[in-house]
């Protein structure tokens, strides 16, 4: 399941605590002040990352939390510091603190954000001690680490957005332009969540088919029309073995009328799917029937490595413009 909103707790450890301990051996019956100071708590940072697609992992880990600092002790034994949480989002991740209305916006994945800052850990009696008070029996408290309430959205499932009518191809192609391995089946509906892969730092989802009434919840609905809203780029599949290929397309942009008609002004590649199927006459035939309608069109066959090469090339310099 694609989770695109979540809200969590972020809580950075706390101080370690200061010891008041006094010096006590055989040598020494009134001992001077020997407590060390505590550690300071890890702090939690937040950082970028193109590798995840969505926010599902933070369905089942709502709290992160890092740990306090270790009290200091006598001996002049200092406590040890925390070690910091980071965790990872992915890029463009919007994160608005509840409490305060505050935005990070995560653009980058090289430079940790510091979301909640750890206590710094309690001074011992020692850092105390002065001319007028030789035996201070006090020491600091560890201060508290920050907490924070964030909602975490996900702004891009991805730049690309592979659409089209159930069965056009659109896994196969999302197979062999990424890494990724969707289902892939000869028959309507094989997809039934968004799937993401990368072509270089770009993300490409295959989105499930969408039918005519899906704007209206027919299918699976509108769901993943919201999405394709978030992308960049559109890449339209249309399996070039079906009945009326132009007509597959309209199909698809009413629903994106219907549903929004900003997607319409999305920049898009028509793509003819299978063509290793037809023969160049029929293809060449279907490819005149798209420019008449002012559109550039391609074509695919998931068998022509060459052409997928290709297909990758235009792809990025669309989304290296846009
Ligand atoms: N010959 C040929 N078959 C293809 C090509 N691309 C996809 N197919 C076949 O078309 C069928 C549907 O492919 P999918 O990639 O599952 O289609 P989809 O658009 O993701 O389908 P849904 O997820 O159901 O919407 C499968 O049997 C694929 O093997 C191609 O370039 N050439
Ligand atoms: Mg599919």
């Amino acid at each position: 399941m694609l989770v695109d909103s979540v809200t969590i707790l972020v809580k950075a450890g706390d101080g370690g605590d200061g010891s008041a301990s006094l010096l006590r051996n055989a040598m020494t019956s009134k001992g001077g002040p020997d407590g060390g100071n505590g550690g300071n708590g890890g702090n939690v940072y937040i950082q970028g990352s193109h590798n995840i697609t969505d926010l599902s992992e933070f369905r089942y880990k709502k709290k992160i939390i890092a740990e306090g600092g270790v009290d200091g002790r006598g001996k002049k034994l200092f406590g040890k510091n925390a070690v910091h949480v980071t965790t990872t989002v992915p890029w463009g991740t919007k994160i608005t603190d509840l409490d305060s209305g505050a935005i990070i916006e995560i653009g980058d994945t090289t430079t940790p954000i510091l979301i909640a800052q750890g206590g710094i850990g309690g001074l011992g009696n020692v850092a105390f001690k002065s001319a007028q008070n030789q035996t201070p029996r006090y020491a600091q408290k560890g201060g508290k680490g920050q907490e924070r309430h964030l909602l975490l959205d996900l702004r891009f499932i991805a730049q690309v957005g592979i659409v089209g009518l159930p069965n056009a191809g659109k896994s196969s192609l999302l197979a062999v332009l990424t890494q990724a391995t969707p289902k892939i089946g000869n028959y309507p509906f094989t997809t039934l969540e968004p799937t993401v892969g990368m072509l270089g730092t770009y993300a490409i989802a295959d989105v499930p088919g969408i039918i005519e009434g899906a704007s209206t919840g027919r299918g699976l609905g509108t769901t993943f029309l919201k999405h394709i809203e978030k992308t960049k780029v559109l890449v339209h599949c249309i399996d070039i073995t079906s009945e009326d290929p132009k007509k597959a397309y309209e199909t698809i942009r009413r629903e994106f009328e219907t549903y929004n008609p900003e997607l319409l002004k999305k920049p898009e590649i028509i793509l003819l799917t299978k063509a290793d199927v037809v023969d160049e006459k029929g293809l060449q035939h279907q490819i005149k029937l798209f420019q008449k309608l002012g559109k550039t069109v391609y074509s695919s066959s998931i068998h022509d490595t060459k052409g997928i090469e290709a297909l990758k090339h235009v792809l990025t310099t669309m989304l290296s413009a846009s």
